[in-house]
């Protein structure tokens, strides 16, 4: 694997000779580069956000309270509003969240095994991306979409970053809540909602933790010399994703001026946890564990293990590299979100709050 990496040519994670006392200047700039080139810039946070609450009968078996959440705030257009639920054990102290952005709407679809996660001692925010802004081309005229006006520039914002701005204005509801550790709160999403997961776990210092499940593409995998889908077919399919500048990579990603274990260290110092499955061929299991490995160099930088394990050996199916503050896992199977990964993120976080 290292001599992969070499011959892939990919840029440093961090430039030589930065300084633990720069990282947190050096993160700003390239945020905003990944703004300008990949996912567009990200608003300013919004005023007057509120909210009203509704108790849910669906409690978990009485194990848990479930509350449907209205959130609203200003925006340049007016007022924007979009409901999430959330799902907190009962306890009688605080306890971690995940945040998961999610495909479906709380109590439907797949993905999001409530039960085991509340077992695991886990609170859950979840937001169906679908209430934020269609998952579709449609000339940002849906939702969050048409609330800010765009420059057309090249750099306005795409859908992953209307539903990573979302998560995170889910955060500042949550910081209001007394039964959850707001030392413990991860953003989780699969797939294209695992790319949403980490840019907004990159913007967004609140988050503790970011998990990425099979987010491939534009998400952990670093895309000189991955396997399966690159920028061309991304933009093609999902052009709406992205700023209008990352369309200067088609076919041209050698210039790009990042990668994307360059995104994921400035999750550091906080927690990453990538999973792949090795089915995945579209994601690439390899180019996302090389995310995950390389992305470790700005820990070592900041004096903290990044990924463990010997990374000239390959990952084995079932195995969990959980003893860094980036962990991997690589599931047998396909592109999925299991109860298996579930556990595992768990694992993860829980064995580093000891
Ligand atoms: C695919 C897309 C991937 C991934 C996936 C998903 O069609 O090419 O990048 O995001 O969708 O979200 O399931």
């Amino acid at each position: 694997m290292l001599g992969e990496i070499k011959r892939r040519n990919l840029p440093k994670t961090i430039p030589d000779g930065l300084l633990k006392e720069n990282w947190s200047a050096h993160r700003k700039e390239m945020i905003a580069l990944f703004e300008r080139e990949e996912y567009g810039v990200t608003p300013e946070r919004p005023e007057n956000l509120r909210w009203t609450k509704e108790i849910q009968r669906d409690n978990v078996g009485g194990k848990a309270v479930h509350t449907l959440v209205k959130m609203s705030f200003d925006t340049p257009m007016g007022e924007f509003a979009f409901p999430f639920d959330t799902v907190i054990p009962n306890s009688d102290k605080p306890v971690p969240m995940f945040l998961y952005i999610s495909f479906h709407p709380y109590g439907s679809g797949h993905y999001l095994p409530i039960e085991e996660i509340i077992d695991g001692g886990y609170a859950i925010a979840v937001v169906n991306y679908n209430d934020v802004t269609k998952d579709t081309e449609d000339n940002f005229e849906s939702g969050i979409a048409k609330m800010y006006p765009r420059r057309n520039d090249g750099t306005d914002w795409g859908k992953i970053g209307m539903w990573a701005f979302a998560a995170s204005r889910m955060m500042d509801y949550i910081q209001t809540l007394i039964e959850i550790d707001k030392n413990r709160i991860y953003v989780a999403g699969h797939s294209r909602l695992g790319k949403t997961a980490i840019w907004c776990g990159v913007q967004d210092e609140r988050f503790a933790g970011v998990v990425s499940n099979d987010s491939g593409c534009s998400g952990a995998a670093v895309t000189r010399g991955k396997k399966g889908e690159h920028v061309v077919h991304i933009t093609k399919n999902f052009p709406f994703w992205f700023s209008a500048n990352y369309q200067k990579y088609i076919e041209n990603e050698d210039s790009m001026p990042f990668d994307q274990h360059q995104l994921l260290s400035l999750v550091a110092p906080r927690f990453l946890c990538v999973g792949s499955a090795t089915e995945d061929e579209w994601a690439d299991p390899e180019s996302e564990l090389m995310g995950a490995y390389l992305a470790g160099e700005a820990y070592e930088m900041l004096g903290l293990t990044g990924l463990s394990g010997d990374i000239e050996q390959t990952v084995e199916p079932g195995e969990k590299r959980f003893d860094g503050f980036v962990g991997y896992q690589l599931r047998k199977g396909t592109h999925f979100l299991s109860r298996h990964d579930w556990q595992g993120y768990m694992e993860f976080f829980g064995k580093h709050h000891e």
